[in-house]
């Protein structure tokens, strides 16, 4: 049994109440979370080690950075092994996709801040000089689907740009973190830089929102939390950037490629069970290769292993989804039932005739069941794409429409004939109700600086 600590000021602190990490492959307890009400201890540390942490070149903190990438990729097993115990993900997906890209982001941040360049802008008579400063003490909060990757993408661009950090994991997958502590712990980062706290998004998670000396809150979850996180970091006058849900499409032309469209689509729906905020949970196929697009992609989709979803909570919610389609006139191609096994196991679920305006096909439902449209012409394929309240991502498969159709696609990011490919120094974040503001590469060292210019007269 593992007993999750927090990590404040440099130290191993429990709490005196505690709840348990329940796996989701077969619903036994992992480990125990303490139940933290409170930062002000945190966020104390986390002041406290501002100034000097702040002064640090930006080249001594891009070391750091290197530091902490060598320490957790020389344990980068041992990373892949605490995802898959808390998410119940497959050990390769926890590997290949959690563990490598969370190495990833502190190597990338640290390279990426090297590359920074001054900014000047010389006018006739005098020189403006742009110096990017540190927002101060910052509060970080991520989710579950993807606990390492997601928290170390906040976390490293704030160390980058001299912040230090009050950051909490998702309450239901907080093993990874408290691992980070560990290593952070191992190779010296001076004390109260990094603070992770533990507990529920309510209560912990809200008294990070509401603490008036964090004065950034970068927040990676569901769009009903965005909207509370919102309505409670605006009248402080906080930075906010939030990263919220999807409904994303993939959209399959008349002019696919068979052979790179149906394994990269069956991988969109349902790599990590669906639990990733760009999956394609709508996968929209042209009318001229629709049968020969579903039989195939049925037959891959045999192939493809996932994992439970995240709880038994979650999997209810995606149950009722399952159920609402069948009411709602949906046909279930594959999937729709309940393994019979112990652990939050769902079938993946594929569903065709349902208006592409019916719940089930518009409502995030963040699990390994998708839906399916079929279209006549791209003009329809970009109306249902454009047909729900959220904007993150989504893709397009085709030889040669790609790029007309992806520019009027309205969300964040849409790949072309490939899904999930990402160079980190691309905007990433969502139009709509799929969230506010970017994060990657220079838009992740806009959001934890503060730009200032000073401007200097020539004599
Ligand atoms: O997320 P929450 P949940 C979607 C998905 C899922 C739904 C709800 O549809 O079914 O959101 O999932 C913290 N103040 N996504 O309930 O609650 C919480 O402790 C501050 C999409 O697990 O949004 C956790 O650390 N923080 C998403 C984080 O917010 C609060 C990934 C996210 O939890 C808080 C996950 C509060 N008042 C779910 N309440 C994506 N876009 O990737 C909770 N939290």
């Amino acid at each position: 049994m593992i007993q999750v600590e927090n990590y404040v000021n440099g130290k191993f602190v429990q709490m005196s109440e505690n709840f348990d990490d329940i796996s989701p492959s077969d619903f036994s307890v992992i480990a125990k979370i303490p139940r933290t009400k409170n930062v002000q201890d945190a966020v104390d540390a986390a002041k406290a080690a501002f100034p000097n942490w702040s002064q640090l070149s930006i080249e001594e903190r891009c070391d750091w950075l290197d530091i902490l990438a060598d320490a957790l990729e020389n344990q980068i097993h041992e990373i892949a092994r605490l995802e898959s115990l808390d998410t119940g993900k497959p050990i390769d997906v926890a590997l290949n996709v959690d563990a490598t890209r969370s190495v990833n982001n502190f190597r990338f941040f640290a390279n990426f801040g090297r590359s920074l360049e001054s900014q000047e802008f010389k006018m006739e008579d005098a020189t403006n000089y742009v110096k990017r400063k540190p927002v101060g003490v910052v509060g970080l909060i991520s989710p579950w689907n993807l606990p390492l990757y997601l928290l170390s993408w906040k976390i490293a661009p704030a160390l980058l740009m001299g912040n230090t950090i009050v950051a909490k994991p998702s309450e239901i997958t907080p093993l990874t973190a408290h691992f980070l502590a560990k290593v952070c712990s191992e190779i010296g980062l001076p004390a109260g830089v990094l603070n992770i706290v533990n507990g529920y998004g309510p209560e912990v998670g809200q008294a990070i929102v509401e603490h008036p000396e964090i004065k950034a809150i970068s927040f990676t979850g569901g769009t009903a939390t965005g909207k509370i996180v919102a309505a409670t970091a605006a009248p402080l006058f906080k930075k906010l950037s939030l990263e919220l849900g999807g409904k994303n499409a993939s959209i399959i032309t008349d002019d696919a490629d068979l052979s790179i469209a149906v394994p990269g689509v069956v991988r969109a729906s349902f790599l990590n069970s669906g639990q990733i905020c760009l999956c394609g949970s709508r996968v929209l196929v042209h009318s001229s290769i629709y049968d020969e697009f579903i039989s195939k992609y049925l037959q891959e989709l045999e192939t493809f292993e996932i994992g439970p979803v995240i709880s038994e909570e979650h999997r209810s919610k995606v149950i009722s989804y399952i159920e609402l389609a069948k009411q709602e006139g949906g046909v279930i191609l594959a999937g729709g039932n309940i393994p019979e096994k112990n652990g939050a196991w769902v079938e993946p679920t594929v569903i065709a005739g349902l208006s592409h305006l019916s719940r089930t096909a518009t409502e995030e439902i963040f699990g390994p069941v998708v839906t399916i449209h079929k279209f006549d012409s791209d003009k329809e394929a970009i109306e249902i794409a454009n047909s729900t309240k959220y904007g993150l991502a989504g893709s397009v498969w085709s030889k040669n429409k790609g790029m007309e159709i992806a520019e009027k696609i309205e969300s964040g990011m849409v790949w072309v004939n490939t899904w999930l490919h990402r160079d980190l120094r691309v905007p990433f974040g969502g139009v709509k109700d799929s969230g506010v503001g970017r994060e990657g590469g220079m838009w992740s060292i806009g959001f934890f600086s503060q730009a200032v210019n000073i401007c200097v007269m020539e004599d």
